[in-house]
This record gives C-alpha cells, sequence and structure tokens, in this order.
C-alpha cells in the first residue's frame, strides 16, 4: 500500500513536471514574441497639439504612418491597434500592456476618442500594439504631449 502511493506520488510528480515544462518552452515563447514595426513607421497625436488650452470634453485623434490598423484579436503583419496613455509614464514595452483608466485600448480599430478630464495639466502618449497588445518591436510610441484643460 505504501509502496503504491509512492509510485502515484511519483507518477504525478512526474506529470506536473511534464506539463509546466511543456508549458514553459515554445508555446509560452512564441505566444510573447514581439512582432516586426515596418521600418518608418510612426505613431503621433493628430490633435490636440502640445502644450495646447482645450476644454473637457477632449477630442484626441490618432495618428499613424507606415502601418495599418487591424482590430485586436486580428493577427495581420505590418498593423496594430491605438493604446492611449493618459496621465503615465511608458509601461514595459516587451509584455501586453495594461488596461485601466490609464491605459485605453482602442481594440476596434478606433482613431479618435473624447476624454472627460478634470482642470489642470494632463500628459498623453500613443502606443501601437499588435492583435496581443504587446507593442511591435521596435515600439512604436508617439511624443508624449501635455495639454492644458481650463
Ligand atoms: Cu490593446
Amino acid at each position: 500500500m505504501i509502496r503504491t502511493l509512492a509510485t502515484l506520488g511519483l507518477a504525478l510528480t512526474l506529470a506536473l513536471a511534464l506539463t509546466t515544462g511543456f508549458a514553459g518552452r515554445a508555446p509560452a515563447q512564441s505566444a510573447t514574441a514581439r512582432k516586426p514595426s515596418t521600418p518608418g513607421a510612426r505613431v503621433y497625436v493628430i490633435s490636440p497639439a502640445d502644450g495646447a488650452p482645450v476644454a473637457s470634453p477632449v477630442t484626441v485623434r490618432f495618428g499613424l504612418a507606415g502601418m495599418g490598423i487591424a482590430p485586436a484579436g486580428v493577427d495581420r503583419a505590418g498593423t496594430g491597434h491605438h493604446h492611449l496613455l493618459i496621465d503615465t509614464d511608458l509601461p514595459s514595452l516587451d509584455v501586453p500592456l495594461p488596461a485601466d483608466a490609464h491605459h485605453v485600448h482602442f481594440g476596434g480599430g478606433q482613431t479618435e476618442t473624447v476624454l472627460d478630464l478634470a482642470p489642470g495639466k494632463h500628459t498623453l502618449q500613443l502606443v501601437l500594439a499588435d492583435d496581443r497588445h504587446i507593442p511591435h518591436d521596435p515600439p512604436l510610441v508617439s511624443e508624449r504631449i501635455e495639454i492644458q484643460v481650463r
């Protein structure tokens, strides 16, 4: 009986090791490999202009040159979708971008949005990322602009 349990335990440990071993190798690596951006491509805020005084709600228009837009989940070379960083620094660019009030995804392929912003200074920055929300390599990141909301 004791020997049977010990054998079972060993088998379970072995099975676990094999499972985690497989999960940690090829699939995980390819799932997080960054996709190439197109040389010369760039992302930029069309409006508002850097330093502009604006009234809330603020319409922000996203510019992209040299690559195309595809919705999140659509794996097509040379494309991505916009992410707007609001009042925050750049996050890690080699993993999926966070999704919260400061990191807004436009997975539908939108190229503009309207923001309700409190009066005062705010920063805006765009990052293009692929179908899995992972920035390209090299990443397409806009200048960070600052606006003054009245
Ligand atoms: Cu995204």
